[in-house]
């Protein structure tokens, strides 16, 4: 490839992340939930979608993976903590907060009700955007 046309393709692609943020998260996104479960399977022995009793999340670089998730009503979500360093939270709305999650811990949360409901993370909600839905199916 013409080194020219290179540049001009890169110049386009640094245009097209611009243009659309969304996008260029939804990659990053996928890269570092890739990576989240890479530490799940270290850490458990296991793919998170084969833990026993409950639907994992994982909580990873400031994001939960899958930021959404659909469950049939009665489900427990398990929030787990594959970060080296960071602890997070769960804030469901109209709930008080869980407690802090380190490295390794859990957060468990049975939903009982149909309907969407987003979720926070304390300390990086707001810095962050660490945000997460789960769509709870009757
Ligand atoms: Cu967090």
């Amino acid at each position: 490839m013409q080194p020219f046309l290179c540049a001009a393709l890169l110049s386009s692609a640094a245009a097209l992340v611009a243009a659309f943020p969304v996008a260029a998260r939804g990659l990053d996104e996928a890269a570092i939930c890739a990576r989240a479960e890479q530490r799940y399977v270290e850490l458990y022995g296991h793919a998170s979608a084969d833990a026993e009793g409950a639907k994992v999340v994982l909580m990873y670089k400031y994001r939960f993976c899958p930021a959404e998730i659909t469950v049939p009503v009665g489900t427990t979500v398990r929030w787990v903590n594959v970060d080296k360093r960071t602890s997070h939270s769960v804030i469901i709305p109209g709930k008080p907060e869980s407690d802090r999650a380190f490295p390794e811990e859990i957060i468990e949360f049975t939903f009982l009700t149909a309907g969407d409901q987003d979720y926070l993370c304390g300390p990086h909600w707001e810095t962050e955007k660490m945000i997460g839905m789960v769509r709870v199916e009757p």
